[in-house]
């Protein structure tokens, strides 16, 4: 198989390690802290975690760990949506489980979850592992986005972990997926095994992340990745002054994405679910804050612009939300009878007569595109598929209607062409920045000093993020600690907390500060693409989130 120049280059790169890893892994230990409490519903989730609720926080320090070098066999899983740097986190993890033991094996589960329910494995060697350094993509086991749910699911993982004689088993995941991997600690630690969960931070969406977490791995590539195609689009309106661009951006719920992107480019608008929510801000208004900004520029001669939309915005719009929040239940309760309607007209019509108050005008009065896309299928979490929904198409709708008819009472004459785009599946499986590379890499090797260390029910976690490596701590964050309790599936259950866009945080307020002039005025900025060679400023950058993050 022939390979691209970038690649070959790229099985070169040697990650950077926290100093305290690169250590003798027999002489690495893990310190505990206090016992920690849940962000909320502290006594439901005592009830539902006996056995590993409130476990301190782990930091690592030189020491002596001679279990370090026992023989081990460890499964790792990548669940849900690809994400820069995976690839790395499983080298990591390899490195170190052979560092410590030459004998020890690493198997990978395939495509998600469901190769551990179905004890579907490749057991990792050399070879495979030196063909994925430093790549992007989940493809060296695949990935899937199968929920371990029911107590037959639980058995059927149990048995195989016990079949393998695992000693533990790591989670590649996002919130969903490591509250997966809190629930099967537990559930081995009840079965009275010492096989043990780790989990890893990973989503390009970038709200896996708190006070410990930093970062959720992938979101540093995406955003770049994104933020040149913005730009690279920016220049193209500047140079053709034609057209309006509606760039939706992926993210599921938080606009995480979208504001790293507007940092990194600055575009005319974009904008942000949190603060939608927050202000109770309508449709329409959303609509008018946009055609304000068409009007204004028109007036000064640029009839083009660029317009961001968080791909979770239908979902925060308070009166769509809700609307949402209905139709989850609805569905899930009345799944049989929704299924047998014969195409979506009958399921429009079905449903339209099911709603009730406000929820019923709202969907109503929505184009039937839109609502064909909200009765889509959820995913096996019980999330709407914000990904398919095309707000960017309902927001140009919207925004011609009302340019209409301003040009009819004669306060608009401009021109407006608009473009549709999504940013979406192009970045999850670009090759990792550095950053990502030396991030995941690092998260694979804390994996395994957790493992080492006969922990179980943690996320890995590397601190000291917008540093040089050379500070980056490593250590362990315990699962039960990030959660709280949520409705899903119209049922209140045990799942991390989603980290969303905070409206007093540095990032936002630093755009905030600044959107009412890109508003009007052109001020793009042109990122360019990753950089993986050259000066530290081009190429060894976090994201400006982190940066802002950790300057406040
Ligand atoms: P994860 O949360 O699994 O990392 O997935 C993130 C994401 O890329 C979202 O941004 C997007 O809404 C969703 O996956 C798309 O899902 P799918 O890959 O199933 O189309």
């Amino acid at each position: 198989q022939k390979i691209s120049a970038l690649q070959k280059a790229r099985y070169g790169y040697i990650p950077k390690l926290p100093p305290v890893i690169q250590e003798d892994l027999s002489k690495i230990q893990a310190q505990l802290g206090e016992p920690t409490e849940a962000v909320a519903d502290r006594e439901e989730l005592k009830k539902l975690f006996e056995k590993t609720y409130g476990k301190p926080i782990a930091t690592f320090s030189r020491g002596s760990n001679p279990d370090a070098s026992k023989k081990r066999k460890v499964g790792v899983i990548l669940s849900g949506g690809p994400a820069p740097g995976g690839h790395n986190v499983i080298c990591g993890l390899y490195d170190a489980l052979k560092k410590a033991n030459r004998e020890s094996v690493l198997i990978g589960f395939k495509n998600g979850p469901a190769g551990i329910l179905e004890n579907e494995y490749i057991e990792l060697n050399d070879k495979i592992i030196n063909d994925y350094r430093n790549t992007g993509g989940f493809d060296i086991i695949g990935s899937g986005r199968t929920k371990i749910e029911t107590p037959k699911q639980f058995e059927q993982a149990f048995k195989t972990a016990q079949e393998q004689q695992l000693d533990a088993v790591v989670i590649i995941g996002g919130d969903d997926s490591n509250t997966n991997a809190a629930l099967l600690a537990e559930f081995f630690a009840k079965k009275g095994t010492n096989i043990q969960v780790i989990g890893i931070p990973k989503t390009i969406d970038g709200d896996l992340k708190n006070q410990y977490i930093e970062a959720s791995f992938g979101f540093d590539t995406a955003t770049k990745v994104y933020s040149e195609l913005i730009g690279n689009i920016e220049r193209d309106a500047i140079s053709s002054h034609k057209y309006w661009h509606f760039i939706r951006l992926m993210g599921r719920s938080a606009s995480h994405i979208a504001l790293e992107c507007a940092l990194q480019t600055q575009p005319n608008i974009c904008i942000i679910s949190e603060e939608v929510r927050a202000k109770n801000m309508t449709l329409a208004q959303i609509v008018d804050q946009i055609t304000d900004s068409v009007v204004k520029r028109a007036e000064k001669g640029y009839n083009y612009g660029v317009i961001l939309v968080p791909e979770g915005l239908i979902e925060f719009i308070p009166e769509v939300g809700n609307l949402i929040e209905e139709l989850n239940t609805l569905l899930a309760k009345e799944a049989a009878e929704f299924e047998k309607l014969e195409d979506t007209k009958a399921q429009i019509d079905w449903v339209s007569s099911k709603l009730t108050g406000r929820n019923k005008d709202v969907f109503v009065s929505l184009p039937a595109g839109i609502q064909a896309q909200l009765l889509m299928d959820r995913d096996p979490h019980g999330n709407v598929q914000v990904s398919r929904i095309e707000t960017e198409k309902l927001l140009i709708e919207m925004v011609a209607t009302k340019l209409k008819k301003l040009k009819a009472e004669g306060k608009y004459n401009g021109k407006f062409s608009a473009i549709n785009h999504f940013f979406g599946y192009e970045a999850r499986c670009a090759f990792p920045s550095n950053f990502d590379a030396d991030y995941c890499y690092a998260l694979g090797f804390t994996a395994f000093v957790l493992i080492a260390n006969n922990l179980t029910g943690y996320l890995a976690s590397v601190r000291n993020l917008s540093r040089p490596a050379s500070d980056w701590e490593a250590g362990g964050i315990p699962l039960t600690m990030m959660m709280n309790m949520e409705k899903r599936h119209g049922e209140m259950k045990p799942v991390i907390r989603k980290a969303l866009v905070e409206l007093d945080g540095a990032p936002f307020k630093t755009f905030a500060s600044q959107r009412d002039e890109w508003a009007v005025e052109t001020c793009y900025q042109f990122p360019g693409a990753i950089q993986y060679y050259g000066p530290d400023d081009v190429c060894n950058q976090p994201t400006k989130t982190l940066k802002l993050e950790q300057e406040t």
